[in-house]
C-alpha cells in the first residue's frame, strides 16, 4: 500500500517510473535525507560519489514526508524512498544500465538481509555499541540525556536492540551466513560484475563501511572469515571516501 501521497514504502517501487530519458546530466536538484552514520545512506551516499552525481546532504528526516524513515532522495523533484529502491531507480541513469536480475536479488538481499545483520551482531554486542556511539557522538550528549548514559547502559541496550531487531525481522540470519552466501554467489570474480566497479560492490561496501569507520571489532574478522576482506579493501579504496560525503553540497 502506497502512503497517503503515493510515495513508495520500503520495498516498494515508485508509483510512477522516473522519465526514461533522464541521463546522469539531467541529475540538477538532488537532496538526501539522512544521517551521516546511518548504513543505508552511507550506501546511498557511496553510489552518488562513485557515480560523480552532485547532491546536497541534508541531516535528519524529510520534514512533511508522509514517509517517516531515512534515506530519502529527492531528485528533480521527484521523492525516492528505500535505499534499495534508490539504488535500482538510479542505476539506469547513474550507471547507464538497469540492474540485471542477480544484482536486484543482491541489492536486496545487501539492504534487508545482511545490513540488518552486521547492525544486530554491532548493537548486540556492548563493547562495539559503546564504540558506534562514541563515533557517532551519541555519548557527548547531543542525543540528550539518554546518550549520556550509554557506556553505563550498554550491556542491557544491546540485548533490548538485538530483540527489537529479531522481532522486526523474523527469519533474519547470522552475518556470517550473508557474507559465507554472497561469496558464493561472488566465486573468484574480482567485481560483481563485469570488468569494472558495479552497483552491487559499490552496496556492498557501503552497508558495511561505518562499522569500519566506527572501529568495530567485528566487522574485519566477519570479512576475514568470509574470506571477502581483500574484495572488501579493494573496492573501498577505488570508492571517493562515501563516509565523509565528500561530494556533497
Ligand atoms: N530499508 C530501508 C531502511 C531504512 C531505515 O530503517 N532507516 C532507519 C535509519 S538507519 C530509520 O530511518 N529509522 C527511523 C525510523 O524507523 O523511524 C532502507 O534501506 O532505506
Amino acid at each position: 500500500m502506497p502512503t497517503p501521497s503515493g510515495l513508495n514504502l520500503e520495498r516498494e517501487e515508485l508509483k510512477e517510473p522516473l522519465p526514461a530519458d533522464w541521463t546522469k546530466a539531467d541529475l540538477k536538484n538532488v537532496t538526501l535525507y539522512q544521517q551521516f552514520y546511518s548504513m543505508p545512506c552511507v550506501k546511498v551516499r557511496a553510489h552518488l560519489t562513485y557515480t560523480l552525481v552532485h547532491f546536497t546532504a541534508r541531516e535528519g528526516k524529510k520534514p512533511g514526508s508522509d514517509y517517516e524513515k531515512i534515506p530519502v532522495l529527492d531528485v528533480n523533484g521527484r521523492q525516492i524512498n528505500d535505499s534499495a529502491i534508490i539504488v535500482k531507480t538510479l542505476a539506469p541513469i547513474i550507471y547507464g544500465r538497469p540492474l540485471t536480475d542477480e544484482e536486484w536479488h543482491w541489492e536486496q538481499r545487501l539492504t534487508y538481509g545482511t545490513m540488518i545483520a552486521a547492525e544486530k551482531t554491532c548493537f548486540g554486542d556492548a563493547t562495539d555499541l559503546k564504540k558506534f556511539a562514541h563515533y557517532v557522538g551519541f555519548d557527548k550528549g547531543w542525543h540528550g540525556f539518554w546518550g549520556l548514559l550509554i557506556p553505563i547502559a550498554a550491556p542491557i541496550l544491546s540485548i533490548v536492540i538485538k530483540k527489537k531487531l529479531d522481532k522486526n525481522n523474523p527469519g533474519l540470519l547470522p552475518l556470517d551466513d550473508y557474507l559465507k552466501e554472497y561469496k558464493a554467489a561472488l566465486g573468484d570474480r574480482e567485481y560483481f560484475t563485469g570488468n569494472s566497479i558495479g552497483p552491487i560492490d559499490v552496496s556492498f561496501v557501503g552497508i558495511l563501511v561505518v562499522f569500519e569507520k566506527a572501529g568495530t571489532s567485528f566487522i574485519k574478522a566477519a570479512l576475514q572469515k568470509a574470506k571477502l576482506l581483500q574484495y572488501y579493501n579493494s573496492i573501498k579504496m577505488r570508492l571517493p571516501n562515501p563516509w565523509e560525503c565528500a561530494h556533497c553540497g
